[in-house]
């Protein structure tokens, strides 16, 4: 039997050739006791130290700490280095290499892609409209308060911005710069423009893109598409606002998809209506898309309010006028029956590729 201060040494030496033999961190897990702990050769030859008189004791014990303690960091080294190792390979076993799938996969031919499911239906949407007699045209992403909010009849405070969750661009004075909340300044330019060209009336759509913080979720996107409608011309009513409506549905989700108009309040337009279809997830149902309503708001609309009129020069009782802003990505939703507005903007090549 060697002398406790030889038990040491051996046991030291055991341990760190166990650890070494060790090759991954659950591995580790399972054997730490067995090395350093209550079931270690450590423990086993302290136990032996009652028979020693007290100096040796005192001495042997101090000896065994410093080798245990010795044996615990390397322990701790030994934990980081694989866990570095099994990071690593973690890394490697993820790399994506785009030339390998390709080459492998197959699956799609290679070509220069396709246009995405929001820009087709855009086009589609603007298809329709022209069909129906309107001009297509478009306005700037970045405007200024007053297109956005003020020609709008939205003065500063209106409550109703709070309506649209606004980002402001860091330009000039706080607040005066946007990224517009939805494609109703267009109204304004279009106005402004057949005014100074003596070019009324108006029949014009405006699509584009949008921006509000609102929690991406099924039905809503932080960055989004609208398309505006505004007709500017004699004796319009309300007829006339809802006839079209109902012929842009018919043409674009077919015959079998109801659609009906809301009461609603939009500060530019009076009166002013909210336009809902049946749902195409459920049919009417209710799902989760249309939080059990069985209905999804495609848009808002009304007849242009004469505080609007006035802002851009247009004699009110001389010309009357109605406009419209319906969700783009919305309509593709519905269309194509997504149950959640967010795979648009996920890059899922497998949905992407239903499209081409
Ligand atoms: C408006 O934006 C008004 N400018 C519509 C309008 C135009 C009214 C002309 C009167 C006259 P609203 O905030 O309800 O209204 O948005 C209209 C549509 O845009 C919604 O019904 C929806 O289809 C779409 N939309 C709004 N917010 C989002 C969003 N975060 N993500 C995706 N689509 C959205």
């Amino acid at each position: 039997m060697n002398e406790p201060d030889d038990q040491i040494t051996t046991i030291s030496t055991e341990a760190l050739a166990a650890l070494a033999a060790v090759s991954s961190i659950e591995e580790l897990d399972e054997r730490v006791a067995s090395i350093v702990g209550k079931r270690s050769a450590f423990a086993a030859v302290q136990r032996t130290f009652g028979s020693l008189d007290p100096d040796e004791r005192r001495e042997m014990g101090a000896r065994l700490q410093e080798a245990r303690r010795a044996v615990e960091n390397a322990v701790e080294s030994r934990r980081a280095h694989l866990g570095d190792v099994q990071r690593s390979s973690m890394l490697e076993a993820d790399r994506l290499d785009l030339g390998d799938v390709v080459v492998a996969a197959r699956t799609w031919s290679v070509t220069a892609g396709h246009a995405g499911l929001v820009g087709t239906t855009q086009a589609e949407l603007e298809d329709v409209f022209v069909a129906m007699g309107f001009a297509v045209a478009e306005g700037p992403e970045v405007e200024s308060d007053w297109y956005n909010f003020e020609a709008l009849n939205i003065p500063p405070a209106h409550p109703a911005r709070g309506m649209w969750d606004t980002f402001y661009v860091d330009l000039g004075e706080p607040e005066t710069v946007v990224l517009r909340t939805h494609t109703s300044p267009t109204q304004v330019h279009l106005m402004e423009a057949a005014v100074a060209n003596d070019a009324l009336p108006i029949h014009a759509v405006a699509p584009g893109r949008c921006y509000r913080r609102d929690t991406p979720d099924a039905r809503h996107l932080a960055a989004f598409h609208q398309i505006e409608g505004l007709v500017v011309d004699r004796n319009i009513t309300f007829a006339d606002l809802a006839g079209t409506i109902e012929t842009f549905t018919r043409a674009y989700f077919g015959p079998d998809i109801e659609s009906r108009l809301r009461p609603a309040f939009f500060p530019f337009t009076e009166p002013s209506a909210e336009f809902e279809i049946t749902c195409t997830i459920c049919r009417g149902a209710g799902c989760r898309t249309c939080s059990n309503t069985g209905w999804i708001e495609l848009g808002g609309c009304g007849m242009i309010d004469p505080a609007v009129f006035e802002a851009v020069g247009i004699d009110p009782d001389a010309w009357s006028g109605f406009a419209f802003g319906f969700g783009i990505d919305r309509c593709a939703q519905m269309r194509h029956e997504l149950s959640d507005m967010r795979a648009l903007v996920e890059n899922d090549v497998r949905f992407l590729g239903q499209f081409a």
